[in-house]
């Protein structure tokens, strides 16, 4: 039985996507957003109860102490099905930083066409981490040995994930008692798949002790490596201005978006489009030149670098197709909805698949290849130009917000102090003192279960006015830019007055945008600084810090979910649970549900919940922070005792009388 269908309004917060939304349904084209009102979500599946892990099933658990055909109980079941997300989330990031490292070892061995090493600060900065010599060396010999160390690190059999050691030295302990250090990152894939075939680890909280361990070589494996060699390769993102939703696609111009998660081609596609030759075989075609656009992580990866416009988050792929505007979709890994194919072949547009590992029936494949990557990336410019001739009616939506995205660990701890006392020391006194109450990183997707960017949103604005300062990635963060919270004036207006006079001090957006979905490592490593800084504890887990995922759906928002608990986060996310069990048996013995939260939470500090209201969300980031600052013995945090400096207070106190000024001033005297 279908369900109703949505309102506009019910499926996206974003006027852009409604537009987008009443055009589809006028050419009577179905999306992600009406294709999840026709399919029912499977309910005993989204709960973990489903078990189709050999031929003797699938074995569905619907009823009181039901196992599956081999006795399995619904707790072994939900554990084993969550780690298998985790596993897959966590190779999709770490595949990609492997990647990342082949692709610094060609650069190192001049095999790479157009590429060069842009961060050389940051490669000496990350290998002498790891105790690499850098003295008298090139960036390139450098950069070679940095790449084997990292290479190394996915097929390493034995020892330690060598990047762990950057975080803080207790949690290294915490972790090392547990025994969940990560040996290599693809050892804790493979035996997260191991463990969970049918008939061997079949204690939940085992299974889920593993979890922990591949979780944690994605995040301080696969993903740390992701984000440390884009930054070398193509930069460490400074505040640049960029632009935000579909009105950044033009109607003069070859429109090309990219899509996905990989920066390595995309970079050299931003290349491409600004070279004199691809240029003119733009206008020769009758366009003013080639616009490039992006879409989730890609985009973020470009927009973070080069200012590139992003035409949208994740639910917003189908609607630039829709606006019949686009020549090319160029696509790599990850977050790709099949039903572009099918979408496109009511305009003109091209999907062009371009990874070794994807292709998509129908779509044209060019693939890269990074020895011949400017050269690859420029026929594919050419491919788009060509097409620019058989593009028909257009309906872009004119809608876009300005944001500055671009807030690298590098930077918030520059920008903090200057190049001379670059520290995290005034945003940890501004937490203190209780001007910020504490932090949250609002990250992940999108889903259309659930009011597009409307949870992301709401749950931004209202930690802001409670003082909170925020850190976004992924489709979050393109969340908060379309809606113009990444900005810095605009909108202090609707902050907390203490947040707000730390922002003007500085000079930063209450929001941060600080990448893609891998550059949550970005986070780990504010936090780590942070509580290296002093003030906040000694370990992650004392910051007083939430992370959430308000409108999660991927496998690799399960796995960073995961890694941050580990690293000792609370993290919650929005959206349904794949553990929840049968909501009316919700009970104490639910194993699993309990364990990834006040038993992860004994162990490591830190705790995983799904909270689908967004003011329980709220309330309990609220509470988070605040039993943190308790424990930490920082004042309570007051939402009035701060705020009120500058002109506007010195006016106010010129006008009191003398006596209620000297009081306002100095207090009353203790006599
Ligand atoms: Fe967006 Fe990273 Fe989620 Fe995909 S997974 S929908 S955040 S693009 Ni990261
Ligand atoms: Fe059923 Fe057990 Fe096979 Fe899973 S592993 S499908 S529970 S018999």
């Amino acid at each position: 039985m279908a369900k109703e269908k949505r309102s506009y309004e019910e499926q996206t917060s974003d006027p852009a996507a409604q537009e987008m939304l009443i055009r589809a349904d006028e050419l009577g084209i179905g999306t992600a957003f009406s294709r999840a009102d026709d399919m029912v979500p499977c309910n005993i599946g989204g709960a973990g109860m489903c078990c189709k892990l050999c031929g003797m099933g699938p074995c569905r658990l619907t009823k009181d102490g039901q196992t599956g055909v081999c006795g399995a109980t619904i707790d072994t079941i939900q554990a084993r099905n969550l780690i298998r997300a985790i596993a897959a989330g966590g190779a999709a990031h770490s595949d990609h930083g492997r990647d990342m490292a082949f692709t610094l070892k060609a650069v190192a061995n001049r095999e790479a066409e157009g590429y060069i090493i842009r961060d050389v600060a940051k490669l000496r900065t990350v290998a002498s981490k790891y105790g690499i010599p850098i003295d008298k060396r090139s960036p390139e010999e450098i950069a070679n040995d940095l790449a084997d160390l990292y290479i190394a690190q996915f097929g390493q059999q034995r020892g330690e994930l060598v990047p762990v050691i950057r975080a803080p030295k207790k949690r290294q302990q915490i972790w090392r008692e547990q025994g969940v250090v990560p040996r290599g990152v693809d050892r804790e894939v493979v035996e997260a798949l191991h463990r969970t075939h049918i008939g061997d680890d079949q204690d939940p909280e085992h299974i889920l002790q593993h979890a922990i361990r591949v979780a944690l070589a994605d995040g301080w494996g696969g993903s740390m490596i992701a984000t440390d060699v884009a930054d070398i390769l193509f930069g460490t993102p400074a505040p640049i201005l960029g632009q935000a939703n579909l009105g950044v696609l033009k109607d003069d111009m070859v429109n090309v978006v990219v899509h996905g998660h990989e920066p390595t081609l995309s970079q050299m596609i931003v290349a491409a489009s600004q070279d004199p030759e691809i240029i003119e075989y733009a206008k020769a075609a009758g366009a003013n030149g080639v616009n490039l656009s992006g879409i989730c992580c890609t985009a973020n990866e470009i927009l973070m670098r080069q200012g590139i416009p992003a035409a949208g988050n994740f639910l917003h792929q189908e609607l630039a197709i829709l606006t019949g505007s686009v020549e090319a979709m160029v696509v790599d890994v990850q977050c790709i909805m099949q039903a572009l194919v099918e979408l496109a072949t009511n305009f003109h547009t091209k999907i062009i698949t371009t990874s070794p590992k994807v292709k998509i029936k129908g779509a044209t494949h060019i693939e890269f290849d990074e020895q011949h990557a400017l050269t690859i990336a420029k026929q594919i410019l050419r491919t788009a130009i060509d097409n620019y001739k058989n593009r028909g009616a257009t309906h872009i939506p004119q809608i876009k917000e300005d944001l500055i995205p671009g807030f690298s660990h590098e930077y918030i701890n520059y920008m903090l102090g200057g190049s001379y006392r670059a520290s995290f020391r005034p945003l940890n006194d501004a937490i203190m003192s209780g001007r910020i109450r504490g932090v949250a990183a609002i990250v992940g997707c999108n889903n259309p279960r659930s009011k597009q960017d409307y949870l992301h949103t709401y749950v931004t604005q209202e930690l802001l006015k409670q003082d909170v300062l925020i850190v976004e990635t992924g489709c979050g963060a393109i969340a908060a830019a379309k809606l113009g919270l990444l900005l810095g004036e605009a909108g202090l207006d609707k902050v907390g007055a203490g947040l707000r006079e730390v922002c003007e001090t500085v000079g930063i957006p209450p929001v941060l945008h600080m990448g893609s979905c891998v550059d949550n490592t970005r986070i780990l490593t504010v936090l780590t600084q942070m509580a290296e800084e002093g003030g906040l504890g000694d370990d992650i887990d004392q910051i007083p810090a939430v992370g959430l995922a308000p409108e999660w759906m991927s496998e690799k928002a399960l796995a960073i979910a995961t890694y941050c608990v580990a690293s000792g986060a609370y993290v919650i996310f929005g959206g349904s649970s794949p553990v929840s069990g049968m909501p009316d048996r919700v009970s104490d013995s639910d194993i699993v549900l309990h364990y990834i939260s006040e038993g992860w939470e004994s162990i490591y500090g830190g705790k995983l919940e799904f909270i689908p209201d967004p003011d329980e969300m709220i309330r309990a980031t609220l509470a988070h922070i605040d039993k943190k600052r308790a424990s930490l013995g920082l004042p309570i945090y007051d939402p009035d005792r701060f705020g009120r400096s500058g002109d506007a207070r010195m006016l106010e106190l010129e006008s009191l009388p003398f006596e209620e000024r000297r009081k306002a001033l100095y207090g009353t005297p203790v006599v």
